[in-house]
């Protein structure tokens, strides 16, 4: 048996590994850099980007054990047809959702703002998951993909800790899946923010999930 030394308690690994996942939720530009979503609803961007090292680190670990990977965009179509109305309004800021900005239109498909940032780039045979909402599994293919492909069990990763990561991780938790959000590999705009969605998670005995430190992931994988 495989653990995770973990919160609240071991998290156990399947027998089987390709049953788990790497899921990268949103490690975008417009979340990182100036110029995107992040900096238009006045966010400080800058140190969202110190975690990159680190889910690089899980993630050529994945690689080499050939092992299932996950990416999620947040971005809409350029006609803006999948955003509601009410995500357009919110916010009060300059620059919205489909406005021109320094790195394209924000928050559109296909723009150079929306892209992953390149030291995460996907590569062939990872799934690459577009999504309109901040949970991964509303109005995508999300759940057929981890279906299709047995997968039980998330190690998850990305930003923003609070809004795309704990919306994705709760939904993935109502889903059945084991979930276990690694607490060195996730960052938020609002560093108690981060905090309390760590504590909240896995308060009640892990009511959403486990929280570990990626040095214990790696641990247990090496
Ligand atoms: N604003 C904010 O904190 N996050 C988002 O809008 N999307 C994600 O978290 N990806």
């Amino acid at each position: 048996m495989v653990l995770i030394a973990a919160q609240p308690y071991d998290y156990e690994l399947p027998s089987d590994s390709q049953k788990v996942a790497l899921l990268i939720i949103d490690m975008q530009r417009d979340f990182l850099e100036p110029g995107g979503f992040g900096e238009a609803l006045h966010n400080e961007v800058s140190h969202l980007s110190a975690i990159i090292p680190t889910i690089k680190n899980l993630l050529e670990i994945f690689r080499k054990l050939q092992l299932p990977v996950f990416h999620t965009i947040e971005g809409h179509q350029p006609d803006l047809s999948d955003c509601p109305p009410s995500k357009l309004r919110r916010g009060k800021s300059q620059l919205k959702i489909g406005d021109t900005g320094s790195m394209g239109r924000i928050l559109v498909l296909g723009e150079p703002g929306n892209a992953i940032t390149p030291q995460l780039q996907p590569i062939a045979g990872e799934t690459v998951i577009s999504k309109p909402g901040k949970g991964a599994f509303y109005n995508t293919h999300l759940q057929l993909h981890l279906h299709k492909q047995e997968i039980t069990h998330l190690i998850i990763t990305g930003v923003t800790t609070e809004v795309c990561v704990q919306t994705t991780m709760r939904e993935a938790n109502d889903r059945g899946f084991e979930c276990l959000l690694v607490e060195d590999a996730t960052a938020s705009y609002f560093p108690q923010f981060k905090q309390s969605t760590l504590e909240m998670i896995r308060a009640q005995g892990g009511i959403v999930g486990w929280t570990a430190t990626a040095a214990n992931v790696i641990q247990a994988f090496c």
